[in-house]
């Protein structure tokens, strides 16, 4: 297979390779014996009444949902859905969800970054960003529900992100795609000039529960790939990867990869933050712009070998790790060696404005373990040890990263992608667990047709590396991470809120109330009924006028955990959810004349199926 490499790199154009990283190359399945089958399946057994040790929160992809998985069972616990219409739950339906939507019905959600305190997870809240339609959403942990969800003007597919600085000052989200600032249309022949790939640095305000751009800044018109935040010695900096240098615009397979090299953006969000706060910036689309060719400082390029993709911070903050995809080794550069290299300006000139440190000065040493082809990411062990997926060659290779030596390797069914450690992005990663989160599936499960789902496989890293359960997981998952399941703690209940407008929690208090063509609900939600009107002859209907614009509040009153009522109206299209204590609004338009059954879509109690009620829409005259 390296020859083949080696041949392809030499003699063949660049889509050979492209092809080559794109369709990959399987290696046979590893044999299990039934001994160590046995073992391993103790090892993931969790008997009912015990939990798992871990959760797993990994992306949903194109699906725009976040998957939550136990660790080490690898059991689906949830979906929480994120950036796409979800009826399970009503979101998109109800008001606040749909607000947050604001019309879009899907998004692509790639990298969940939890917040940190002190460079460890928290347990608080889970950031993610929308690829498809420019987002970033935050999720509030003691209810796994979106609280907030932010359109980043300016910019293109935040791939890039998110990933959070040591105490959650800022989430960076870098995009994938140049597009000209303020989404004007301009030529492509302009593109060097006109075109920007832009870095927004988002921060979250915990009380109000919202995000806000704080700055944004202009970075060249080049692809922004993968990300991560510095940590310890490095925690003032952050890491970019690019590919695009060559500033294509067509035919990216061939032509984004012409150059030997791309770099790594390297930048101090201190310094960036300090030129904001000194007005050195543009107001662009109604945000602050900073412009690397006008304010010096802050930002420098590492050269690194072409198209790479992942890259990684180290635990203990020392270094950074680059993939190659494109190149099959690693480069580990040394933070320390950067620093003395921008404080002595050792620059091999500039691309924009933002100076270009020399490689040699950077580099600490080039990995390029036989045989292993394709490294894409990397996560790392309580030892510091650092672990590779490897796409081309279908698996994880263990490595130093202090000497470059390869200490393990494990087959993994079929093309890794990312791969997640137990706290793995956290200044104390746990060791023992590594998931390896698998492009391709092939015949791991029954088959469902011609497409089949991705998979991920659990390998306890504790002695030497085993892949230990795998588990379907429809669609792709991006990136995950895996946090100690006891720091996250729940609600059962939600607290009542007497200051809420809307909440009734006194049966009596249920009213319809008209104003005008608009018509409030005040409703309660309880086992086992719908109670709109309690002075009405029949408190369970809702009776409008056709074109009346219907507000429905609906309080679920009843305080035990995991007893949620829904709330759905037949032939109208909407289905929302109210979880224990929760007050809930879905607003329609009765457009249609007519009677509709209105019904509690959650398994409630015995008397869950005549939890009823009608909806009755009197025609116009
Ligand atoms: S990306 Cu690298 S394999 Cu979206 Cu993090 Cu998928
Ligand atoms: Cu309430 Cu089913």
């Amino acid at each position: 297979m390296k020859k083949k490499w080696i041949s392809a790199i030499s003699g063949l154009a660049v889509g050979v390779l492209a092809s080559a990283v794109f369709f990959g190359d399987f290696s046979p399945k590893q044999p299990t014996s039934t001994a160590s089958a046995k073992t391993n399946a103790e090892k993931v057994y969790v008997p009912f009444g015990k939990k798992d040790e871990y959760y797993l929160f990994a992306s949903g992809g194109h699906s725009g949902q976040l998957f939550v998985y136990g660790v080490p069972s690898l059991r689906r616990i949830r979906t929480v859905p994120v950036f796409s219409l979800d009826s399970a739950t009503g979101y998109g339906w109800d008001e606040h969800s749909k607000k947050m939507l604001g019309g879009y019905t899907w998004g692509d959600l790639h990298h969940p970054a939890f917040s940190e305190t002190n460079g460890e997870y928290d347990g608080k809240y889970l950031f993610a960003t929308d690829v498809a339609n420019s987002r970033a959403a935050v999720l509030d942990l003691k209810t796994f529900t979106v609280k907030d969800i932010i359109s980043v003007p300016n910019t293109s597919g935040p791939h890039c992100a998110a990933f959070v600085t040591e105490n959650t000052e800022y989430l960076f989200l870098p995009t994938r795609f140049a597009v000209p600032l303020g989404n004007k249309y301009e030529s492509l022949d302009d593109y060097s000039t006109k075109y920007r790939g832009v870095m927004s640095a988002v921060t979250f305000d915990e009380k109000a529960q919202k995000l806000h751009i704080a700055y944004q800044v202009a970075l060249p018109p080049w692809s922004y790939d993968l990300s991560d935040a510095g940590k310890k010695i490095s925690k003032d900096w952050a890491v970019i990867t690019t590919y695009n240098t060559e500033e294509a615009t067509t035919n990216l397979e061939i032509n984004a990869s012409k150059e030997d090299r791309d770099f790594i953006v390297l930048f101090n969000w201190k310094e960036l933050e300090k030129m904001v706060k000194e007005g050195k910036y543009d107001i662009v689309d109604g945000q602050k712009v900073i412009f690397p060719e006008k304010q010096k400082g802050g930002i420098y390029l590492v050269p690194v070998a072409k198209s790479p993709h992942g890259v990684d911070v180290t635990p203990d903050g020392k270094r950074f790790i680059a993939s190659g995809k494109l190149a099959p080794l690693l480069t580990v550069f040394s933070f320390e060696k950067a620093f003395k290299a921008i404080e002595n300006k050792d620059f091999a000139g500039e691309r924009n404005g933002i100076p270009i440190l020399k490689y040699e000065s950077v580099v600490e040493r080039e990995v390029n373990p036989e045989n292993a082809l394709g490294p894409l990411h990397t996560q790392f062990d309580d030892k510091g040890m650092a672990y590779t997926t490897m796409f081309i060659s279908s698996e994880v290779v263990k490595w130093d990263p202090n000497t470059g030596e390869v200490l393990d390797r494990v087959p993994v069914q079929y093309s890794p992608g990312h791969s997640v450690a137990a706290e793995g992005d956290t200044v104390s990663p746990d060791g023992k667990y590594l998931v390896s989160l698998n492009k391709l599936a092939k015949d791991s499960y029954l088959s469902v047709g011609p497409s089949h789902p991705e998979s991920m496989q659990l390998i306890d890293i504790s002695g030497k590396m085993e892949v230990i359960q795998s588990a379907p997981v429809d669609p792709e998952p991006h990136y995950g991470q895996m946090i100690k399941a006891d720091k996250i703690k729940t609600i059962n209940v939600y607290p009542k809120d007497e200051s809420n407008p809307d909440a009734v929690y006194n049966q009596k208090d249920a009213r319809i109330v008209r104003k005008g063509n608009e018509v409030h609900v005040y409703g309660i939600a309880m086992r086992s009924k719908f109670i709109f009107d309690a002075k009405a002859k029949r408190p369970d209907v809702i009776e409008v006028n056709e074109g009346d614009k219907v507000f429905v509040h609906l309080t679920n009153i009843d305080r035990d955990e995991d007893i949620t009522h829904g709330f759905a109206i037949n032939r109208y299209n909407l289905n929302i959810e109210v979880q224990p204590g929760q007050t809930n609004t879905v607003e329609f338009v009765a457009d249609k004349a007519g009677t509709y059954p209105i019904y509690c879509t959650n398994f409630c109690s015995a008397l869950h199926q005549e939890m009823t009620g009608y909806l009755l829409v009197k025609p116009k005259q």
